[in-house]
């Protein structure tokens, strides 16, 4: 895509091409004569597009990331972010000389529902970190955004300045269709932030579907972001989200709404007490702020911090990043069978002709099931003695 808008980019306009299309009398056959660069920057434009597509030998990256070269890091993302199979390869070998450079964040997932104020708060809650010596970086879960081709991170205009601050690192989500792909991209990518020094990793999510579960998988602390409502405030709460929260930020805690959102907060603080207490021993806690006015930030830091401290000492924090990671083992394990089984050809076909009898009832999903991997694994095993 790239290529293709730089290609389109240099095209020399048709008229200062080549003068036949011109009217005889037209003012540029006059000024004949005098050379027209067709483009002012185009030697700078095709230098920078082959330092873009150069492609480096891991170890350049690596270097360069734990370095710090913002350049080098994105450039590395933008290999895990691609379809190519070769740039996947390159990635895995950056990610893998990266790893014993990474973990050393703390990783804090954002979410809640469109309009709660995530893009307004992260970028004061940014501004915070930066300001205390923190250096940030800020990624995205958003599957929606290959399809409706925007993202939750698209709209820079919302985190301007953190857009320019030299510490905080911001970037939107990978559009790679489904939430597995986008999950496992983004787990990388954090990998990479770490190994480049990025101390507090901010991982932001719309509240409205399965990617809070996938981001709750790879963060150490979860944020949920809420309003406060004028009717009921615990309606509307998936009881879900709220189990997975380690701590919730009643946001736009200003003007006429400060008393409405002290009120939610306790009421929050109640509801939150009659869930069974979580593995982690934390109970979450409530805060109110105004990521507008930027008010109440710090005290969500410090919880934060209070968290942190708390699950540190009790081995938790070691013992939940475990877990995701063996969580992960499992699911690619998983993810990598079930795509060996469904795209081997064999079961491609004969998937059709089992899912047609069992529309006549002619056998249980079980038998169904049961013949369709009888199939596959004597084809493995045919394959295997061919070999051996
Ligand atoms: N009064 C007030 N308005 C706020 C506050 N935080 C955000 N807003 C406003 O709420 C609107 C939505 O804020 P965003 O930060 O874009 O919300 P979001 O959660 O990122 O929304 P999506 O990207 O659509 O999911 C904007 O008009 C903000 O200016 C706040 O603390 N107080
Ligand atoms: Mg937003």
């Amino acid at each position: 895509m790239d290529d293709k808008a730089g290609k389109k980019h240099r095209k020399k306009p048709a008229a200062v091409a080549s003068g036949k299309d011109a009217p005889p009398l037209s003012a540029l056959k006059v000024n004949k004569g005098i050379p027209q660069p067709s483009s002012l920057n185009e030697q700078a434009a095709s230098s920078y597009k082959l330092r873009k597509r150069q492609i480096l030998e891991p170890a350049e990256y690596v270097k360069g990331i734990l370095a710090g070269d913002r350049v080098l890091l994105s450039r590395a993302i933008t290999l895990i972010e691609s379809a190519l199979p070769s740039h996947y390869a390159l990635a895995q070998q950056i990610i893998e000389q990266c790893i014993p450079h990474s973990g050393n964040s703390l990783r804090v997932g954002i979410t809640g529902v469109p309009g709660v104020g995530k893009s307004t708060f992260i970028e004061a809650f940014g501004n915070y970190l930066t300001r205390h010596g923190h250096r940030i970086a800020v990624l995205a879960v958003d599957p929606s955004s290959a399809i409706s081709k925007g993202s939750i991170l698209g709209d820079k205009t919302r985190m301007e300045t953190l857009a320019v601050d030299d510490n905080a690192f911001v970037r939107p989500s990978p559009s790679a269709g489904s939430l597995g792909g986008v999950a496992r991209k983004t787990r990388e990518i954090i990998i990479l932030c770490e190994a480049a020094g990025y101390d507090v990793v901010l991982v932001e999510t719309v509240g409205v579907g399965q990617s809070e579960v996938a981001v709750h998988s790879m963060v150490d602390f979860f944020l949920l972001l809420m309003l406060a409502g004028a009717g009921d405030e615990l309606q509307g709460i998936k009881r879900g989200i709220i189990e997975m929260c380690d701590g919730m930020v009643i946001n736009k805690a200003d003007g006429d709404n400060i008393n409405k959102a002290k009120s939610a907060r306790s009421q929050y603080e109640n509801a939150l007490h009659l869930f069974p207490p979580p593995a982690s021993g934390w109970i979450p806690k409530v805060t109110i702020c105004s990521a507008l006015q930027k008010t109440g930030i710090a005290q969500v830091w410090d919880m934060i911090l209070d968290f942190e401290q708390k699950v540190k000492e009790s081995g938790f924090f070691v013992e939940k990043r475990n877990r995701q990671q063996q969580f992960r083992l499992h699911e690619t394990i998983n993810e990598t069978l079930q795509a060996h089984f469904y795209n081997d050809p064999v079961i491609i076909k004969k998937i059709s002709e089992v899912e047609s009898l069992l529309a006549r009832q002619k056998m249980t999903s079980f038998q169904a099931a049961s013949k369709l991997l009888d199939v596959y694994f004597n084809k493995i095993l045919r394959q295997r003695r061919k070999k051996g």
